[in-house]
């Protein structure tokens, strides 16, 4: 695993475009310095969401009708997908996500407040493709709030899509949530909060890799730097060389990586790509969602959608 991540991570720093994929945030650290992202005050998109799905959750429930397997994409903490089980009524819950440790631990937690439900953590790497063989005859509810989609390029969107509409076998949908594009100093202040969370977030997948791999990133070298792209309506995450700096990579038995940066190089760490409602709903239609439902806050902050085959 290590000689893989290894070389990942290689050609990842070393392409044209030096980059670490937003998947490293999520180690322990990572998973719980989001779970404060989302208590900010500057950090509006969970908080729309939860407006949006406590003010619509009759519309949102009558419009899952049953479901046989809420399927949580992305589930981390599990408390989103836990705050469905009342207005959906899973017969099983299947929580999905790339923290392995962190999910299994929220799992075995929600487990013991609903012991009626069928509970499953499973450790995946969402950009891969996704298949539910074991669930082909049930019907699904795919969740994927937060918009986590947002990380996704819009082509990968697509495929993505295109995969879980597939899956749900003319038997489910997807139920999910979208932040919109808006004035570009609340996307900023969203990204660059005061309390300096954001920038701990993105500065510790700098440690994770480290861990991960046994490179020797040191923090004082890096700052955190995010903008909004309106070009590509995209926030983007990067880490800038505070200095000229030096990384080795382990070789693993072979020769050890030194990798340069110059000082205000930009490692890219993430983009979050924001949408307009039409937009977005376009790109359900065409993976072959037929029939999709749309809610909003009173500021068309947010987006929630229930898209069924
Ligand atoms: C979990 C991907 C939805 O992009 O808004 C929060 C992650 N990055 N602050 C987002 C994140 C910086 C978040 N998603």
């Amino acid at each position: 695993m290590k000689q893989i991540l290894t070389q990942e991570l290689l050609v990842s720093l070393t392409a044209d475009i030096p980059s670490i994929s937003p998947k490293f945030f999520y180690d322990g650290v990572g998973s719980h310095l989001f779970d404060v992202i989302m208590l900010l005050e500057e950090y509006y998109p969970t908080r729309m969401e939860k407006l949006i799905m406590d003010t619509y959750q009759r519309d949102t429930a009558n419009a899952v009708a049953h479901c046989d397997v809420l399927v949580d994409l992305g589930a981390g903490n599990c408390i989103k997908g836990s705050q469905l089980f009342n207005s959906i009524k899973p017969k099983q819950y299947r929580a999905l996500d790339i923290s392995k440790e962190y999910l299994e631990a929220a799992v075995a937690d929600l487990q013991k407040q609903f012991p009626q439900i069928e509970m499953s953590a499973h450790a995946v790497d969402l950009s891969l493709p996704l298949a539910f063989p074991d669930l082909q005859a049930l019907r699904k509810v795919f969740f994927y709030p937060g918009s986590s989609i947002g990380n996704f390029d819009p082509e990968k969107v697509d495929q993505f899509f295109t995969n879980l509409a597939h899956e749900c076998h003319g038997n489910g949908g997807l139920l999910i949530g979208v932040d919109l594009v808006k004035d570009t100093k609340t996307l900023h202040l969203a990204y660059n909060d005061p309390l300096g969370v954001t920038a701990a977030f993105n500065l510790n997948a700098l440690l994770n890799v480290n861990r991960l791999i046994g490179s020797n990133f040191q923090l004082q070298d890096w700052e955190h730097y995010a903008f909004f792209n309106a070009s590509q309506s995209r926030i983007e995450m990067h880490l800038r060389a505070r200095s000229d700096v030096q990384v080795i990579l382990p070789g693993n038995g072979s020769q050890d990586h030194a990798i340069s940066f110059s000082a205000g190089d930009l490692i890219h760490t993430e983009n979050s790509y924001k949408y307009t409602q039409e937009q977005f709903v376009e790109k359900l239609r065409l993976a072959g969602f037929a029939d999709i439902q749309c809610w909003t806050d009173p500021n068309q902050y947010f987006l929630v959608c229930f898209a069924k085959v």
